[in-house]
């Protein structure tokens, strides 16, 4: 009922985690290859050459209907998550694919890390994070048209490589990207132009919306301490904007589109398959329940499909109806 394809990866559900949230340690992505969870990828926290411990505490913060985070890209170094692969995935019986997200500080170290992966049997693809709010510094690639279209056409070029090789062996590889929210029309054009003139396959819409500010009211404080409270907002606020992403990449591109933004329930995630995902990814509200809400969310999804007679995802993914 919940299988799905992106690119050419086939999952056995349509949910899995979104990169930031448990996907870290070690601990975390074993957790993630557990058969016995809903989640169908074990995807790891965006990763740097270097490790990094990121920015200065409290750095998340959430309500009811938010969170704001500025984590600053803590990630263990893209070696760790590249010689660990095999391991966590042994652990999910090799039934879960592994995708390296991938957020370097220079576009030399994105070409570096992106060569180490395809040349890794063990993993099966990459989501290149362009849309990081919240390294001090350095502005979020992806609202840089002309360095978006230098990375993508250097990184194809590597895939490119790298796929031959690992055709004899018989694997595939996913080359993703994580797109930061657009909010201009001439913007969403801009970047579709960049990715039909590309060999992306699959786009996760949105990032979180950088440099929000939230306020504990009573301390009269900034929620969060780095860069003076500014960060990124996720959960139930951002989903129209989570939407309209999914809904506008899946109508002028050809990549698998993934939904990301303000997913908490089965409703959730049927409006952003309605709009075109082929699958969804949980942030803010994987941070708040932690591995059951892929279940919870899948089976409030599963009596929504069944009351509206869809067997399958692809029965509706996309017919999201307009006025004429
Ligand atoms: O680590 C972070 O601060 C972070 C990243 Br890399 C990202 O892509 N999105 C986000 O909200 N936080």
């Amino acid at each position: 009922m919940f299988k799905t394809k992106i690119g050419n990866l086939d999952l056995e559900t349509c949910i899995y985690n979104a990169s930031g949230v448990y996907c870290v340690e070690f601990g975390e992505l074993l957790k993630l290859a557990d058969p016995g969870f809903s989640n169908s990828v074990i995807l790891t926290k965006s990763c740097t050459l270097e490790p990094r411990i990121g920015n200065n505490l409290p750095r998340y913060y959430d309500t009811k209907l938010l969170s704001i985070n500025s984590s600053g890209l803590p990630n263990l170094g893209y070696q760790f998550y590249c010689d660990n692969a095999h391991i966590i995935k042994e652990h999910s019986e090799f039934k879960k694919p592994y995708i390296l997200s991938i957020s370097g500080l220079t576009l030399e170290d994105n070409y570096k890390i992106i060569t180490e992966a395809v040349n890794n049997n063990f993993i099966d693809g990459i989501e290149l994070n362009l849309s990081c709010p919240n390294v001090i510094g350095k502005p979020q690639v992806g609202y840089d048209f002309t360095i978006m279209e230098e990375i993508i056409r250097k990184a194809s070029e590597i895939i490119e490589t790298g796929r031959d090789a690992r055709l004899e062996s018989g694997s595939g590889f996913l080359f993703g990207l994580k797109l930061p929210p657009y909010f201009d029309i001439s913007h969403f054009d801009m970047a579709c132009d960049i990715i039909n003139n590309s060999n992306v396959q699959s786009l996760t819409c949105i990032n979180s919306i950088g440099n929000g500010l939230v306020i504990d009211t009573e301390k009269e404080l900034v929620a969060i301490a780095p860069k003076n409270g500014y960060g990124g907002i996720g959960g139930t606020v951002i989903k129209p904007t989570a939407l309209a992403n999914v809904h506008y990449f899946y109508r002028n591109t050809k990549c698998s589109i993934i939904g990301c933004g303000g997913i908490s329930r089965g409703m959730d995630a049927f409006e952003h398959i309605l709009c075109g995902a082929s699958a969804v990814q949980i942030g803010t509200h994987f941070h708040k329940k932690r591995n059951v809400c892929f279940k919870e969310i899948l089976t409030e999804l599963g009596s929504i499909m069944k009351s509206k007679n869809y067997k399958t995802i692809d029965d509706f993914r996309g017919k999201l109806v307009h006025y004429k």
